[in-house]
């Protein structure tokens, strides 16, 4: 009987329901992954009792010259991972990695420059509910409706009208390859650092499967639980000029102890990252993008931009009704899903009608089934399910045999090696 089994069996028994939901369901969240038993260990381990406010080497606490091993071994496989100069990996989210980021590069107050989150850029690119948007005055760039691709023109016409401070490239919706060379150029002309949110397509970078935008940006954030497989958290990644202000607003700036568990299971999720393992890993993750956006749009669906090139997809819902002619919606669609037990997110697409809750769009990605083995021969059966899903979205014995395949399909891929525990966690391929 585990720990918490025995004192904690109400909190027991959601840990158990969410590994079985885990296991029998197949999660097409972009933005999701499965971890490694050992980054699972790591992340459970006794360094969760260490404080270390500090960096190694020069901590405010006693005690601190084995979680100085675990820091230093995460910052130096972070920095050859990505060929950085710099790196602090103490950030607890992605959140946290961008606003330590705009500190470093600029004052609140200053003028930056993002990509919309309705056109698929972040929350914290300048949208007025965040902290980035309250405290900067945020000046937003997307996409053109008619192509669904990103307007670097207008980017570059928006810099130079608004002469911002710093330019944050990097999106959490948007399926195409992002031209960091291109965004580079448009900072220098108007004398602004470019900041990189590489959050999403991090592991596809490592892999040199997307363009790299350290040799770019000022700096890059990104969090280390998407393409990246690791545990949830954040990172920075910046040019040596740049490292002392960043590690500055990092601590004491945003955060104080970081945490030293997480630190290390990072670190062997950057270990993981350089194995030879993880170009396949990443290769196959964009494979199975492709084979699912061929699949759709097969079934006659339409994708924003017409497909992808990285790990996920966003199916564009308008044109199609719902059963009584109203609108089919990304939040119908969710629902629906769910049901038959596939995990998808509403998402808005660029020039959405509905209202955020509601959006005319879907977002799919392949980081986790691909993690859990899953390959062509499979997106194509999912493609199918999601397309017949939408076509028929409150059909109840429609939704019964999708259920059942679905069951079937994932008892086909085993997830984790040891449910009685209620921790381990074991990747089938
Ligand atoms: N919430 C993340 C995502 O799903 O893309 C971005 O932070």
């Amino acid at each position: 009987m585990s720990a918490i089994q025995r004192q904690d069996p109400q909190l027991y028994e959601a840990i158990v329901a969410e590994q079985e939901r885990q296991r029998t369901q197949l999660e097409l969240i972009a933005s999701e992954n499965y971890v490694s038993d050992a980054v699972l260990e790591a992340a459970g381990s006794v360094l969760t009792n260490k404080y270390a406010e500090g960096l190694p080497g020069k901590r405010y606490y006693g005690g601190c010259e084995w979680v100085d091993v675990a820091e230093n071994l995460a910052r130096e496989r972070l920095k050859q991972l990505f060929g950085a100069e710099h790196a602090n990996v103490q950030p607890h989210s992605g959140a946290s990695a961008n606003l330590a980021a705009y500190l470093a590069v600029s004052n609140a107050g200053d003028t930056m420059l993002g990509m919309s989150l309705a056109h698929g850029g972040h929350l914290t690119h300048g949208h007025p509910v965040s902290a980035s948007g309250r405290l900067w005055k945020a000046v937003q760039y997307g996409v053109r409706l008619e192509d669904g691709l990103l307007d670097y023109d207008e980017v570059e016409r928006l810099a130079k009208e608004h002469r911002p401070r710093f330019i944050v490239a990097g999106a959490s919706a948007y399926p195409r390859r992002l031209d960091f060379e291109r965004f580079g150029r448009i900072a220098e002309e108007v004398g602004a650092d470019l900041v990189v949110d590489m959050a999403h397509i991090a592991g596809l970078v490592a892999a040199k499967l997307h363009p790299d935008p350290v040799p770019h940006a000022a700096v890059v954030t990104s969090t280390t639980h998407k393409t990246l497989r690791g545990p949830r958290g954040g990172v920075i990644l910046c040019r040596g000029a740049y490292a002392d202000k960043v590690d500055k607003s990092v601590f004491p700036g945003l955060q104080g102890g970081p945490l030293m568990h997480i630190i290390a299971a990072k670190a062997v999720c950057f270990g993981e990252a350089l194995g030879e393992d993880f170009c396949d890993y990443a290769k196959r993750v964009v494979e199975n993008a492709r084979v699912l956006a061929e699949t759709l749009l097969g079934r006659g669906l339409s994708l924003v931009s017409g497909g992808t090139d990285t790990h996920l997809l966003l199916l564009d819902l308008r044109g199609h009704a719902a059963p009584g002619g109203a609108p089919l919606t990304g939040k119908l669609v969710e629902e629906a899903l769910h049901r038959v037990g596939i995990t998808v997110n509403k998402n808005a697409v660029p020039g959405d009608p509905q209202k955020p809750w509601v959006t005319s769009g879907v977002r799919i990605g392949t980081p986790a089934l691909t993690t859990r083995g899953m390959g062509v021969a499979e997106m194509r059966r999912i493609g199918e399910w999601i397309a017949r899903v939408l076509e028929r979205p409150v059909d109840e014995a429609l939704a019964r045999d999708t259920a059942r395949e679905v069951r079937e399909l994932a008892h086909a891929f085993p997830l984790f090696s040891s449910r009685a525990e209620g921790r381990s966690g074991v990747r089938a391929g």
